[in-house]
């Protein structure tokens, strides 16, 4: 395709890609195909412009630099693709865009380039295992070659959005940062799982992360839905001012339209009337009321994508636990080991210690995000036997747990040693949950390194 036939004039000139991750990867291909001079640039000085150029696909000509961006190539910008974890008010952003370049994310560069439906799920917690169980259903309704997952959840865009055409579905697990730079983004189907505090340090104000959430809906109409839990407030509130037709679901109260949970059954009311869908503990695999919610929004999701109820039901039963989201790994020695590494903010790591029954070794602590740990202590509930903490944030966290009364904590330099002392506390009948409270930088590349390593040591034990 020829960069005239999709967007006119829009990237005459030099794009420019900031960040060498697998979204800038993908970002600097699709404007290539697109007909774009491409500049991919990472403030990274460590990097080399040989292991950028790696990155790319062969036949790429994009130009790598990292480090500094030499002032001539800033002034011939006239568009910038963010990768998502580029703060979208640095010092480099601010100049470009103050010289009238404009500044796009990859999912906006993506949606250019897509031609079928777009079912996008965002919230603090549970997007991975929405997206995936909805990415499941849309697959057994439309098949797998009609339906691409992407996004947050490891799987850029860009990479996918040229496959895409009348008969597809696109399922996108998309995240505040990568909200924060959308402008015709427009999903058929939209989610918001819930909002509790997450990512300060990058959105400085809760209005602002709030507020990039909501970005989901800016382009939704009437004729679009929009699925919101009525148990959040953020999101209940949200509901009242959406454009798009709003879909609510809740955990714990009875609702005349929307998506229920009634005992042990959710079920769907149509103007009061209430029809019984699955069985919580019968018919679903995954454990905790997070994952009731998650179930719920997947329904509401998939019925708003046009799947007949028996599809969304079928594929609900087969459907097991996302992994490093409440994950159970093993027993060893009678102790159940469960990887919630997906717990990298109090809010999702509440979830998982809430999903426990037995008492239990938790591991917490990494990066600080600014977060604050009150109510993840508060809902240790008398099941925490010890608390493990490793990483930047282990003294902040232990002095909060000390003011909440609570001084059965224990520090580990390194992973390795945090793994083996949870271990040697925990006895038989007992559970250990990796579930962190906190993201995994500094100490890992990422989450699902710090939960492989976990499952790696836990299936290396005896017994
Ligand atoms: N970089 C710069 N300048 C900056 C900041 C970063 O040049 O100011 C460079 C870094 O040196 C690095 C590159 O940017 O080389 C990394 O880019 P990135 O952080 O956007 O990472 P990607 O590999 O492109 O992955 C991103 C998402 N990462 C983040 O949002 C931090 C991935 O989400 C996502 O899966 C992927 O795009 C595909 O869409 C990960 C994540 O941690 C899972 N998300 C956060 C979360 O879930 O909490 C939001």
């Amino acid at each position: 395709m020829k960069m005239e036939e999709n967007c006119g004039d829009n990237f005459v000139g030099t794009s420019l890609v900031i960040g060498s991750g697998i979204s800038g990867v993908g970002s600097t291909a699709l404007l290539e195909h697109m007909g774009a001079n491409v500049v991919l640039y990472d403030s990274n000085e460590k990097l080399t412009a040989e292991e950028m150029q790696k990155k790319l696909p062969g036949e790429s000509r994009a130009v790598c630099i990292s480090g500094e961006l030499p002032r001539d190539i800033r002034k011939s910008v006239k568009t910038v693709v963010l990768s998502p974890g580029v703060p979208v008010d640095i010092p480099l952003v601010n100049e470009l865009r103050d010289d009238g370049a404009r500044i796009i994310g990859e999912i906006e560069l993506g949606f250019m380039e897509e031609k079928g439906r777009v079912a996008a799920i965002t919230g603090t917690n549970g997007k991975t295992t929405t997206t995936t169980l909805v990415g499941e259903i849309m697959k057994a309704h439309l098949g797998s070659e009609n339906v691409f997952v992407v996004g947050n959840i490891g799987n850029p865009y860009t990479s996918e959005c040229l496959k895409t055409n009348d008969n597809t579905v696109t399922v996108g697990e998309i995240s505040s940062f990568q909200l924060e730079t959308i402008i015709d983004f427009h999903p058929k189907v939209s989610a918001i799982l819930n909002i509790t505090p997450d990512h300060l340090n990058r959105h400085h104000t809760m209005e602002a992360y709030v507020a990039a959430k909501e970005n989901i809906t800016r382009n939704q109409t009437k004729d679009d839905v929009c699925v919101l839990n009525y148990e959040n407030e953020y999101t209940r509130t949200f509901g009242e001012r959406c454009p798009a037709r709003v879909v609510y679901f809740s955990s714990s109260r009875e609702l005349a339209d929307g998506y229920w949970l009634k005992s042990d059954k959710i079920v769907k009311s149509v103007g009061g009337a209430a029809e019984e869908l699955l069985d919580i503990h019968e018919d679903m695999n995954l454990v905790g009321m997070c994952n009731v919610e998650n179930v719920m929004a997947a329904i509401a999701i998939a019925e708003g994508m046009g799947v007949p109820m028996n599809t969304v039901l079928s594929v609900i039963r087969r459907f097991h636990a996302v992994e490093h989201r409440i994950e159970f790994v093993a027993t060893k020695g009678g102790v159940d080991y469960y990887n919630d590494s997906k717990g990298t903010n109090p809010d999702a790591a509440i979830q998982g210690i809430r999903a426990m029954s037995k008492p239990t070794v938790l591991i917490g602590g990494g990066y600080d995000k600014q977060s604050e740990y009150d109510e993840w202590i508060e809902n240790f509930d008398g099941k925490v036997k010890w608390l493990v903490l490793i990483g930047q944030t282990r003294d902040k966290i232990a002095e909060c747990a000390r003011k909440h009364g609570f001084d059965r904590i224990r520090f580990a330099d390194t992973y390795e040693e945090c793994l083996k002392l949870c271990t040697e506390l925990a006895e038989e009948g007992d559970a250990v949950l990796l579930s962190p409270a906190c993201a995994s930088w500094g100490m890992f590349p990422n989450y699902e390194v710090r939960g492989e390593l976990f499952k790696e040591y836990v299936r290396g034990l005896e017994g």
